[in-house]
């Protein structure tokens, strides 16, 4: 069976190009390539060409999630996947290609309808150093953890998981089981993982407002936390869940709201995926809600 491999690259539509500029840059420290055919950016993390396409004049969403296969072949047998899944996918075409600097890629929409593409070979851009937006003490983690994690929009969350499970080939379950206040219900969301990262991709199990929840991106530095941290304060940036740290990656991490009222989560410190199925009832400290409307107003602490 074909798997996927990495969260390679997201592509988001926003209303407010410049908004996004200064807070990719300055705020997160990524570099914008002002390349595209003036509708849209790129954002630099790694030695990749980009991780992130930014959309302009898009509805502020998630346009589109690429995930990685190893090469040809494997690129081959995932289409053989889809069709034994009855996928509805569309082989791109030259210019889509070209469009999205990679070999080969095809498309089609996840049980959530979350526009998901399958690629292999990304352009490598190893003689162009990144260069950060603004000062950083260290880099991006990315490397065979791909960008980083986000939590998509699925109606049928068990429906999901058997997708992403039985034709992506990644591996998951539910991590947390979070009593909801005041009522007799539980918050069961599900995370799932395709290599060392401990979850790339996750579905909270309740309505959400938009496709995507969050994207979590990692820095190698716990000060580069910090440090954005403050300048998130000094811009007066919402905050939507004040540094914690999460039990299923035990990573450090804040979330703040970004110009297109969706969240970004920075954090540092991630430990490597288990490869068996856990669950917790709580985050290990912090995390508190701050800024609320952001579909993450639930309390994690015990
Ligand atoms: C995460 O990365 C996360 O976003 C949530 C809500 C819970 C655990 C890990
Ligand atoms: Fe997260």
């Amino acid at each position: 069976m074909a798997k996927v491999t990495e969260f390679g690259y997201l592509g988001i539509g926003v209303k407010d190009g410049d908004a996004w500029r200064e807070f990719a840059s300055q705020v997160v420290g990524m570099e914008v390539l002002d390349e595209g055919d003036g509708d849209r950016f790129y954002l630099r993390m790694d030695n990749q060409h980009h991780r992130i396409v930014v959309n302009l004049h898009g509805d502020d969403d998630m346009d589109f999630i690429g995930w990685r296969v190893a090469g040809p072949e494997e690129f081959d047998e995932m289409k053989r996947q889809l069709d034994a899944a009855g996928v509805d996918w569309k082989q791109a075409d030259g210019e889509e290609r070209k469009e999205r600097m990679v070999l080969d890629l095809l498309k089609f929409k996840d049980p959530g309808g979350n526009p998901t593409e399958i690629y292999h070979g990304p352009r490598i851009e190893t003689f162009l150093p990144f260069h950060p937006g603004r000062r950083m003490y260290g880099r991006f983690l990315t490397g065979t953890g791909g960008v980083g994690h986000c939590i998509l929009r699925q109606d049928d969350v068990q429906k999901a998981y058997r997708f992403y499970t039985d034709v992506l080939g990644m591996r998951g379950s539910v991590e947390y089981n979070l009593p909801i206040p005041g009522t007799p219900m539980t918050a069961s969301p599900v995370f799932m993982h395709c290599n060392d990262r401990d979850h790339s991709v996750a579905f909270l199990g309740a309505p959400m407002a938009k496709r995507i929840n969050h994207l979590m991106i990692e820095v190698e530095n716990m000060d580069d936390v910090g440090y954005t941290l403050d300048i998130v304060r000094k811009r007066k940036i919402p905050v939507a869940i004040q540094p914690g740290k999460h039990s299923n990656d035990q990573m450090w991490s804040f979330y703040m709201g970004n110009p297109s009222g969706w969240l970004w989560e920075y954090g540092w410190g991630a430990r490597k995926a288990t490869h068996q199925s856990e669950y917790y009832v709580a985050d290990v400290w912090g995390h508190g809600v701050e800024a609320t409307g952001f579909g993450m107003d639930l309390e994690m602490q015990a």
